[in-house]
């Protein structure tokens, strides 16, 4: 019979990373079952901010440095972008990373007293 040679734990060698796992089917009990990739990539999820007419523009451009980490031409682009259009995506996340920064970006806008919304919308 054939061996994977490759994924052989017996085989001696450097103990190094194995070959990622193929979607073959995998032989358990001698049913041959369909696998999933072992590592299904996590749900994203956008952080959107919605243009108001009071919150100005300084404060949505540090935000956007600040929170989501945009540098200052990008973040001043996404500024107008929103105040232009009425929303737009201020970074791609995880689901908890994303509710994060929204609770971050209503916390300081709280705090100044400005009417500054954000939302998270799947991808
Ligand atoms: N429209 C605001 C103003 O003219 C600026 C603004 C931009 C507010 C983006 C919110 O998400 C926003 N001061």
């Amino acid at each position: 019979m054939l061996r994977d040679m490759a994924n052989d734990p017996s085989r001696p060698g450097d103990g190094g990373p194995k070959l990622p796992e193929r979607s073959e089917p995998r032989r358990e009990g001698g049913v041959a079952t369909k696998t999933r990739p072992r590592v299904a990539r996590p749900p994203r999820f956008k952080v959107l901010l919605y243009n108001d007419d009071y919150t100005p523009m300084e404060f949505v451009v540090a935000i956007l440095e600040q929170i989501f980490d945009k540098g200052p031409t990008e973040a001043t682009t996404i500024m107008l972008a929103i105040h232009n259009s009425g929303l737009g995506i201020a970074g791609v996340y995880t689901l908890d990373i994303a509710e994060t920064k929204v609770a971050l970006v209503h916390k300081a806008a709280e705090q100044r007293g400005y009417p500054l919304r954000a939302g998270v919308e799947k991808e």
